[in-house]
């Protein structure tokens, strides 16, 4: 025997297509109830409606927050209709049977998507909503439960077709339905608070999954899960291969040390720098790059943290370069550029990048803070007597953010602006830096009055011995060894100055 609706709460979000319902309603005799939105929107509709207000005496208050949260409400909805000691209860208390109640919830997931502030998107948790949903199902026996926008055209065909009446099948359906848009809408509260933003975008899902050519070699799948068009503009070339996105993934992020510098231009390979120099133009940064390891930079990643002119695109021409990143190219340059077929031109768009960091290993997977860490002169502590020039502190700088986006053991000898050499990758930091020494000899760079950075502290002096050997003059480390007393008696004794940045940066 399908029950008739006599009283209805409507407390809805969004009020669109709410019209038919509230006439059909009206016209069948049912008493409107309703909070202040929806109440307005009824009563502009011409059709009378009760204030939830009035009802409880009470005023919504805490600036919505407590609006429907009240016995007179829930007890109204919550009566079984066939139990003597409830109906005497709200006789006593003077409480109207609710039948029917429609709720649209605060739009919840919709304002965690529209990126809104935390405290707006906390305002959008909806309790009394969510309340009233639960307890409407709850006594479905009694009570219709319209819980979503979604279903007033079930609503609407049911009251048209049973004359203003719902059938008990018609009611647990709404109920069930309603259970369902409950655990949908707190577990999406779970999640927001389960997870952070950041974890979100690495999420690896088949909507980011772009499959490569192969991966790190020919007989190796590969996959890349993200969205490069968030970062990069891609004009020109192949397709991005798994090395090429690892080297690209290391440029960004050494080219990200050196945003408040002048022009600076980065040659890469294997994820590590084999040139990098700051000068007045990009052109001779460019230039000081390559001369680090010409070499090296054969079939390698180009960064630069400042626009490419036609000059230096002339410059870069001859090289064979895999990729080309800038942050913006002059139209001559890119022409210069996009003349040979397979290279890369990559224009970098300003964006952050998630400060988590990811890596496969066994059975898991690492996840930690990236290392936001850049360190600065000014941040420097001199413990050696001899305190470093101004020129040597600017190179100690330079060669620091050089050094942290280096493979570990890493050693980096740089000088005047420009790296003169690295030892990247080693399993000891003396042999890291007899690497680096070697190197800068080999390309003819007098080390005499170059700066040493290494990556980690020294447990013996011996590395600072050797760099004095070679003409090395100021030496920035984290310090922190137990030993760190036997590196600074060195440089003390044979005047080279030293300062510890207090932050290690192992990168492995
Ligand atoms: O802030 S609430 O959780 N507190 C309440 O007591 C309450 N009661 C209904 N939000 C509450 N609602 C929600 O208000 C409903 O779910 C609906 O989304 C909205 C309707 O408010 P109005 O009629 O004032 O536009």
């Amino acid at each position: 025997q399908p029950k008739r609706i006599k009283t209805a709460l409507i407390s809805v979000f969004y009020k669109e297509n709410l019209a038919p319902i509230i006439e059909q309603l009206h016209a069948q005799g049912v008493q409107l109830l309703s909070t202040g939105g929806t109440r307005k929107f009824i009563e502009d509709l011409n059709i009378p409606c009760e204030a939830v207000e009035d009802l409880t005496s009470y005023p919504s208050i805490l600036g919505g927050r407590v609006k429907t949260l009240h016995p007179k409400v829930f007890g109204g909805i919550l009566t079984r209709r066939a139990n003597e000691s409830d109906q005497k209860e709200i006789a006593e208390f003077e409480i109207p049977e609710i039948d029917l109640v429609i709720v649209d919830l605060y739009p919840f997931e919709e304002t965690v998507k529209s990126g809104a502030p935390a405290e707006d998107i906390i305002e959008k948790i909806d309790i009394g909503g969510i309340s009233l949903i639960r307890a409407a199902a709850k006594n479905f026996n009694d009570v219709t439960i319209v819980s979503s926008r979604n279903q007033y055209t079930d609503l609407l065909n049911i009251l048209k077709e049973k004359n203003g009446a719902t059938s008990i099948e018609d009611r647990k359906s709404f109920a069930a339905q309603a259970f369902q848009i409950s655990s949908h809408y707190d577990t999406a509260i779970f999640n927001y608070f389960n997870q952070t933003e950041e974890i979100d975008a690495f999420k690896v899902s088949e909507d980011n999954a772009n499959p490569l050519r192969y991966g790190e070699n020919p007989h190796q799948k590969g996959t890349f899960f993200g969205n490069l068009d968030e970062m990069f503009e891609k004009v020109h070339g192949k397709e991005l291969s798994y090395n090429n996105l690892l080297d690209v993934d290391a440029a960004v992020n050494l080219i990200g040390e050196f945003t408040e510098n002048g022009p600076t231009f980065a040659i890469l390979k294997h994820n590590n720098a084999c040139g990098i120099a700051t000068r007045p133009t990009v052109l001779e940064a460019y230039e000081a790059a390559l001369a680090g390891d010409p070499v090296s930079a054969f079939g390698g990643i180009l960064i630069s943290n400042q626009k490419i002119d036609l000059a230096t695109a002339e410059a870069i021409n001859p090289l064979f370069c895999e990729v080309v990143i800038a942050p913006a190219y002059d139209a001559d340059a890119m022409e210069i550029l996009t003349s040979k077929k397979n290279r890369i031109i990559l224009v970098q768009k300003e964006v952050k990048l998630p400060s988590i960091q990811y890596r496969s290993i066994l059975n898991g997977a690492l996840v930690q803070d990236k290392d936001l860490v850049t360190d600065k002169k000014s941040n420097f502590k001199t413990v050696t007597t001899k305190a470093p020039t101004e020129k040597e502190k600017e190179d100690l700088e330079f060669a620091s953010k050089l050094v942290k986006q280096t493979k570990s053991n890493a050693i980096i000898l740089a000088k005047n602006g420009q790296l003169l050499a690295g030892g990247t990758g080693q399993t000891s930091r003396v042999d890291a830096l007899n690497q680096a020494i070697k190197k800068a000899k080999e390309f003819n760079f007098d080390l005499n009055g170059a700066v040493m950075a290494s990556d980690a502290f020294f447990p013996f002096p011996d590395c600072v011995e050797i760099a004095k050997g070679a003409g090395i003059t100021a030496v920035v480390q984290p310090g922190g060894s137990i030993k760190d007393e036997l590196s600074i008696d060195y440089c003390n004794a044979n005047d080279l100055a030293m300062v510890f940045t207090g932050t290690r940066h192992f990168k492995h």
